[in-house]
C-alpha cells in the first residue's frame, strides 16, 4: 500500500468531495496581514473568518503566520503551503474544510529578525496575535508592563534583538517609522480583558523607555482595538492527525479541531485598511467591554472552574467534569447566582440563555479539552474570570461563597504540584514556582497557605486580598480541597449557599 499523500496545493483537486476547499484562487492571494502565534485557536478562528471573507469578497488579505515561540511551523504548515484541515466537531458530527487564508509561514523562534522583516513591510496593514495571556508581559492585577520580566529586561538592553512581544512590536514600529511610515492596526485576539488597552500599554511603555519620540509616533500611527474572541479549540493531538488520515485518506500535520460555535466582536478603531470580517459574522462595535465580561466570566469562568476542580476530582476533560452531577450543579449555580448579577447588559445577548448555551458547549464530547490544558497559566486567567466578578459582588454587598471555590481550586492545583505535596501533577504557570515555594515553606495549614498566596499582589490586588469575607471563603474551601475528600468543598459551598438563600427568602417574605 502506498503511503498516504500529504496535504498541499497539489492535492486540493483530488480531495474527497466531503472535504470543502477554498472557493477562491489562492495562487493570486497576496499577503496583507500578519498573525503572531499560529496555534490551534488562530487556525480555528481568525484564519477561518478570513477564509470566509476571501470567498465572499476576494482582496489582498492573505495571512503571513509567524511563530516567535515553539513549535516550528516549517515542517507542518510550511511544508503544506499554508494549507490545513479545520475539523468542526460536535459529538458524532464532523465537518472538514481546508482553510487557505495562510499564504506563508515564518519561524522566528531563534531570532526576531524574520518576524521583524514581515512586520515592518509596507504590504502589512494589520497584525493580529494570539500569544497567550502571559505573552504580553503585563502584571495581571493592574495591566501595566512588568519591567522586572526577564524578557523585558533583556529587550530594553538589546532593543534591536528583542524576544518579547512588546519588544518585537516596538522594534517593528520603529523600523516602519524609519522605512515608510505607514500606519498599522495591532489586533490582540487573546483572552485578556481590554486586550487592546493592555497591548497598547505594554508597547507604549516599552517605546517610552526607548525614547526618540517613538511613543508619540506610535500614538499617531497605530490603533490597538480590543476584541472578544471565542471558539473552543483545544491543543491538537496525534489522534486528531490520525483521524484525518483514516477518514479522508491524506496526511495533515497541521489539523485544527474546533466546536461549531464561534464569535468575534471587534472594537471599531482601526489605522488604515482592515478586512471586512463584519461581512462574515464578526461584529464591529464601539465598546467590547460587555461582550468581554460575559464571555470571560461565564464561558471561561466555567472552564477554569471545571478544569481545576475537575483535576482535583480526578477527571480528564471538560466534558468529563461537566458530566459529573455535583460539578455540573455547582458551575450552573455559581454562574447564575453570583456571576450573572455582575454583568453589564450586552446588546443582543440574553445572559441566562448564554449560560445555558455555554454549558451546552462544554458538554461536547468530541472536543477533548484537557483540564490540565485549561489550568495552564491559571495565574494569568483568574483575575478576569473569577477575581473581577468577586470584586464586583463584594462591592454590591453580595455573597461570593461559590466563586471563591474555584479560586481556592487554582491554589490547590498549584500547591499540590509542589515537592511538599508530592508533586501530584506537572504544572505550567509563571507563578508555579512562587506557589510551590510558599507550600514548601508552609506545609498543610490552609490559613497560612491562603495568606501566603493572597499576598502575591501582582495577582490579588491588596484591597481584595484584605477583604475578610473573601479570605475566609477561600481559606475554608482550600482546607477541604486539600483533604482526602476535595469535593466536600463543593458540596459544602452549595449547602451554605442554600441556607443563605432560604434566609433571604424568609426575610423578603416578612
Ligand atoms: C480556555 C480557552 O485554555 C483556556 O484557557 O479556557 O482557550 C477557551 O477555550 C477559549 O477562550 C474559548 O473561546
Amino acid at each position: 500500500m502506498n503511503a498516504p499523500e500529504t496535504l498541499g496545493p497539489a492535492l486540493l483537486d483530488r480531495l474527497p468531495a466531503s472535504v470543502q476547499t477554498p472557493a477562491y484562487d489562492r495562487a493570486t492571494l497576496a499577503p496583507g496581514m500578519a498573525h503572531l502565534g499560529v496555534g490551534a485557536f488562530h487556525r480555528c478562528h481568525q484564519a477561518e473568518y478570513t477564509d470566509d471573507l476571501l470567498s465572499l469578497k476576494f482582496d489582498r488579505w492573505g495571512v503571513i503566520g509567524i511563530n516567535i515561540r515553539p513549535p516550528s511551523l516549517a515542517d507542518t504548515l510550511g511544508r503544506q503551503g499554508g494549507l490545513y484541515t479545520r475539523l468542526i466537531r460536535e459529538n458524532s458530527h464532523i465537518e472538514p474544510r481546508i482553510i487557505g487564508s495562510i499564504v506563508k509561514v515564518v519561524d522566528s523562534q531563534a531570532s526576531a529578525a524574520p518576524a521583524l522583516k514581515v512586520l515592518s513591510s509596507p504590504d502589512i496593514d494589520l497584525v493580529t496575535m494570539t500569544v497567550t495571556e502571559k505573552g504580553y508581559c503585563h502584571i495581571p492585577s493592574c495591566g501595566e508592563l512588568d519591567l522586572d520580566h526577564p524578557d523585558i529586561v533583556h529587550d530594553l538592553a538589546n532593543p534591536e534583538t528583542p524576544r518579547s512581544l512588546p519588544g518585537i512590536l516596538a522594534r517593528a514600529l520603529e523600523l516602519r517609522r524609519a522605512a515608510h511610515g505607514r500606519p498599522l492596526t495591532l489586533l490582540s485576539c487573546d483572552n485578556i480583558p481590554t486586550n487592546g488597552v493592555i497591548l497598547e500599554n505594554v508597547v507604549r511603555s516599552f517605546a517610552e523607555r526607548r525614547g526618540d519620540g517613538l511613543a508619540d509616533w506610535i500614538s499617531a500611527n497605530t490603533a490597538f482595538p480590543s476584541a472578544m474572541v471565542d471558539r473552543i479549540a483545544p491543543a491538537v493531538t496525534r489522534d486528531d492527525l490520525d483521524s484525518v488520515e483514516q477518514w479522508f485518506g491524506y496526511r495533515d500535520g497541521a489539523v485544527a479541531v474546533g466546536e461549531p460555535f464561534r464569535q468575534w466582536v471587534i472594537e471599531q478603531k482601526f489605522a488604515g485598511r482592515v478586512p471586512r470580517w463584519d461581512l462574515v459574522g464578526a461584529s464591529f462595535v464601539d465598546d467590547v467591554t460587555p461582550f468581554e465580561h460575559i464571555k470571560m466570566r461565564v464561558l471561561n469562568g466555567a472552564q477554569t472552574t471545571l478544569a481545576t476542580l475537575g483535576v482535583l476530582a480526578g477527571l480528564e476533560h471538560t466534558s468529563d467534569a461537566i458530566a459529573d452531577p455535583l460539578l455540573s450543579v455547582f458551575v450552573r449555580r455559581m454562574l447564575v447566582e453570583e456571576t450573572l448579577p455582575t454583568l453589564i447588559p450586552v446588546p443582543g445577548m440574553e445572559p441566562h440563555a448564554y449560560v445555558e448555551q455555554s454549558l451546552g458547549r462544554l458538554k461536547n464530547t468530541a472536543i477533548r479539552h484537557r483540564n490540565h490544558q485549561i489550568a495552564t497559566d491559571g495565574s494569568q486567567k483568574i483575575v478576569q474570570r473569577l477575581l473581577n466578578p468577586i470584586r464586583d459582588r463584594l462591592g454590591q454587598g453580595a455573597g461570593i461563597g461559590l466563586l471563591s471555590v474555584p479560586v481556592a481550586g487554582w491554589m490547590a492545583y498549584l500547591i499540590q504540584a509542589s515537592a511538599r505535596f508530592g508533586r501530584r501533577w506537572p504544572v505550567s504557570d509563571p507563578y508555579a514556582g512562587k506557589v510551590a515555594a510558599i507550600a514548601d515553606a508552609t506545609g498543610r495549614d490552609a490559613q497560612a497557605l491562603a495568606s501566603g498566596i493572597l499576598a502575591i499582589d501582582t495577582i490579588f490586588d491588596p484591597g481584595l486580598a484584605a477583604n475578610a469575607t473573601f479570605r475566609a471563603a477561600v481559606t475554608s474551601a482550600l482546607d477541604e480541597l486539600l483533604s482526602d475528600d476535595p469535593m466536600a468543598a463543593v458540596r459544602h459551598s452549595l449547602e451554605q449557599d442554600e441556607v443563605a438563600r432560604l434566609k433571604r427568602s424568609k426575610q423578603s417574605a416578612l
